[in-house]
């Protein structure tokens, strides 16, 4: 009797475990097309950013101020204002604040996931790096994702971005939004960086374009007070995109803690 029990329980959690593996795998199909519909239809005016001249990326950070079209730069503003409340993540010490994860903006910021897709941004990022770099695949919740720093203590301690696959791996940070009581009317959130052993405050006010090897350069975001505010649009770029047994598995363990158990399927 208690064997039969037994049976059924794990039969039902074998089931249910492949049928939410199943479901995972028809909402990335479905994403896969969604995407093809957006770099089809959603485009997006990057101005002249590929005439601009490629800053050195030697220290393996680099950033541009002004780097898009103001109009380009309010569409992706509306859009990221209109998502739904982003989910947050709270990690002791490492983290505070909100993240919107790449499938959710599939469904209403079509213009932020066709900028990442965008063959400019490919180009530019490439270009930059020194190496031909991609976006990062479907399923990564980080690939790309909205942070919203809106609650005060908001931040992000040290750390690097973790890489996943066997290229090189980069992350890209458009802030959008960055408005506060600190200088220049910017919020105290502030993004700092080792380079070397010298820690660097790199200045982020809207549409500037921050480019750095994070699994490399260890980085932190300061948290922002009471009634601040700062939305970045964080983009990660990779040189080969495949990934191991071991990496694959470290990204889903990583994506659970920021996104849930939902990340395991991926
Ligand atoms: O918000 C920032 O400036 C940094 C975010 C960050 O560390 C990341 O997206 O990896
Ligand atoms: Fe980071």
């Amino acid at each position: 009797m208690v064997t039969e029990a037994l049976l059924v329980i794990a039969a039902a959690g074998v089931g249910g475990l492949t049928y939410a593996r199943w479901r995972r795998g028809a909402l990335y199909e479905a994403l896969e097309k969604r995407l093809d519909a957006i770099r089809a239809s959603a485009r997006v005016d990057v101005g002249s950013l590929l005439q601009r001249p490629v800053p050195s990326f030697e220290s393996r950070l680099t950033r541009l101020t002004e780097a898009l079209p103001t109009t380009t730069i309010d569409t992706l503003r509306r859009e990221a204002l209109q998502l739904v409340r982003p989910e947050r993540s709270y990690i002791p010490t490492h983290k505070k604040g909100g993240t919107v994860a790449y499938e959710t903006l599939f469904e209403t910021a079509p213009s932020i996931v066709a900028l990442y897709q965008s063959r400019e941004m490919c180009d530019l990022i490439s270009r930059i790096v020194g190496m031909d770099v991609r976006p990062t695949p479907i399923y990564d919740q980080s690939s790309l994702s909205v942070l919203f720093y809106e609650k005060p203590g908001d931040h992000i301690g040290w750390h690097y971005d973790h890489n996943f696959y066997r290229g090189r791996h980069f992350t890209v940070l458009l802030p959008i939004i960055n408005e506060g009581t600190a200088g220049g009317g910017l919020s105290h959130a502030t993004l700092k960086a080792k380079i070397g052993s010298t820690e660097t405050d790199v200045a982020t006010p809207p549409n500037s374009l921050i480019v750095f090897e994070g699994a490399r350069v260890n980085h932190k975001v300061t948290p922002i007070i009471e009634g601040e505010r700062r939305l970045v649009i964080s983009m990660t770029y990779c040189s080969d995109n495949r990934a191991n047994v071991v990496q694959g598995a470290v990204r889903r363990i990583k994506d659970v803690a920021f996104f849930g158990p939902r990340a395991l399927w991926t």
